[in-house]
């Protein structure tokens, strides 16, 4: 039997809520497909907890994550309580640095049973790797001064190291897939660091004859994603571009509520870390309609990254089936809740 110790941060508002019900069918998965147990400890780090001990995790919080093989993460942030950078950079941003989790990749991906809404309804799917280290998440500035003469600055930081890095993994991705890769810069208005993203982009892209290559303005990058997204095969993004890209990833999917993403730690020295793109959506929390899948593909991401591609599999399809049905959230356009979408994939599961 393999047990795997598994980190879990449901955090704040609908991940409480979805977390725990995907840890059961993660077990259900497990037990069907037998060899394999999973060993969930829970950390309830939250902005609650930082209203109670003034820090969103303890000191030694991060030393604890870093015994354990992945970690799984549902939502940060309650605004309404705790600021949302002291949230973030207390949590997320944090094990995301600590934890040297390099890479934030965030499929982009039709599903069956959700119906596109845009007009052009080809599927599409790419996958949009976005560098998670540095770039325009930086804590290098400061401010000076109050009110007429305050002077705010925050700086971008750029690598080699990192870019590269970023770069390398989308090509890497591409060879394994359709051999593209778009790029995101804005080279034309930022003047050092995207010049130099485009370099690197161009240098490494050398390396990799067989890659199709392709640099798009963000601007005009977002309006294709919405345009004809049918045409991307890996997108490689800063961290800031990436971010926003993705959520337009998350739209033209159908919802932000379906999209997943894994934190990649490359070196192997610490954990990766699994958390869906979306945030913990303080208006719908209570109301049991939170969509469960960018949650449970968020899981899958986690099975395919510790070698499970099987379970991996059975639970997307599980999910397609349920989909395909029609048992959806509200925001997916259907009437159920987030326990009836539960019961549905379970069920598939288990058949
Ligand atoms: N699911 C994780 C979460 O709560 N994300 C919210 C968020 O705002 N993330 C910012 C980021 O990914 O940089």
């Amino acid at each position: 039997m393999n047990v795997h110790e598994i980190a879990v941060i449901p955090g704040d508002g609908i991940g409480k809520e979805i977390v725990p019900e995907t840890l059961k069918v993660l077990n259900r998965l497990a037990d069907l497909h037998g060899g394999v147990k999973f060993q969930f400890t829970e950390f309830q780090w939250s902005c609650e907890y930082y209203l109670e001990h003034g820090e969103m995790m303890p000191k030694d919080g991060i030393d604890t994550l870093k015994s354990f093989e992945q970690i799984y993460l549902g939502a940060v942030g309650n605004p309404q309580l705790v600021p949302d950078h002291i949230s973030l950079w207390g949590l997320l941003i944090k094990i995301r640095r600590e934890c040297e989790q390099v890479i934030n990749l965030r499929p982009v991906k039709s599903i069956k049973g959700v119906p596109s809404k845009l007009a052009n309804e080809k599927p599409f799917d790419f996958l949009v790797v976005r560098e998670n280290s540095e770039g325009e998440y930086s804590e290098v500035g400061g401010s000076v001064h109050h009110g007429e003469d305050e002077i705010v600055i925050q700086n971008a930081v750029f690598t080699r190291k990192a870019t590269e890095r970023a770069m390398r993994f989308a090509f890497d991705l591409a060879m394994k897939r359709n051999r593209k890769v778009t790029s995101a810069t804005k080279s034309n208005g930022i003047v050092y660091s995207m010049p130099f993203w485009d370099k690197v982009f161009n240098e490494v892209g050398k390396d990799y004859p067989e890659v199709a290559t392709e640099s798009n303005h963000i601007d005009a990058l977002a309006a294709f994603f919405i345009m004809k997204p049918e045409h991307f095969d890996v997108v490689v993004a800063s961290n800031l571009f990436g971010d926003i890209l993705t959520d337009i990833g998350a739209a033209i999917m159908g919802s932000i509520g379906i999209a997943p993403a894994a934190n990649i730690n490359l070196n192997g020295k610490y954990p990766s870390m699994f958390e869906p793109v979306h945030g913990s959506a303080p208006d719908i929390v209570g109301k049991g309609i939170a969509n469960p899948i960018g949650q449970l593909w968020t899981a899958k991401m986690m099975l395919d990254h510790m070698g499970y591609d099987e379970l991996g599999d059975h639970l997307m399809r599980a999910i397609e089936e349920t989909t395909e049905l029609g048992v959806k959230t509200p925001d997916l356009g259907g009437s159920a809740k987030m326990s009836e979408v539960i019961e549905e994939i379970m069920k598939r599961i288990s058949r």
